[in-house]
């Protein structure tokens, strides 16, 4: 009695373990902080805010105002033309700031001029001419009034005693 063994041929099958180390490796940073597309804008704020504190102009030298047709102590009756004289300066519409030039005021019964540099205040006693009038017509109650002709630059802002003259009239 032959036994025939059977050896089981134990196939070790060489089982790759390919242990697939392919390690991804992502550097998910390279979104090249590139040429950002920010426009860094700077305002212009600035520059406009600077252009409204410019200086009044300068007076050129011997300009004056003057009423033309209107003296110290004069007596009138109301209603009364005005005519209003410039020389040495230019007379122009009022909106923007140009060198000499201006245009009047006149100023009822509030003194012998504005400082320099003020904003002519608009009501009743004082009247602008912006657009570059040479005349006007005045209202006014009977009794002493001081007029007062006032230039001031092309926005408003007084050019001070040089740049104006008073008298007082006495309204029939
Ligand atoms: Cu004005």
């Amino acid at each position: 009695m032959r036994k025939i063994g059977l050896i089981p041929f134990l196939l070790l099958g060489m089982v790759a373990c390919n242990d697939g180390g392919s390690k991804t490796e992502e550097t998910a940073t390279d979104t090249a902080a590139a040429s950002s597309a920010m426009d860094t804008t700077h305002h212009v704020a600035d520059t406009a805010a600077m252009a409204e504190i410019a200086p009044v102009p300068e007076i050129p030298a011997g300009a004056k105002v003057f009423f033309k047709n209107l003296k110290n102590g004069q007596k009138i009756k109301s209603p009364f033309k005005v005519q209003m004289g410039v020389s040495g300066i230019a007379l122009d519409s009022a909106g923007v700031i140009k060198p000499a030039s201006g245009h009047h005021h006149i100023l009822i019964d509030n003194g012998d001029s504005l400082a320099l540099g003020t904003v002519v205040p608009k009501d009743s006693t004082h009247l602008h001419f912006g657009n570059a009038q040479k005349e006007a017509e005045l209202k006014l109650t009977p009794g002493e009034h001081k007029l007062t002709l006032q230039y001031a630059d092309g926005i408003h802002r007084s050019y001070g005693g040089k740049l104006a003259s008073s008298v007082t009239v006495t309204v029939q």
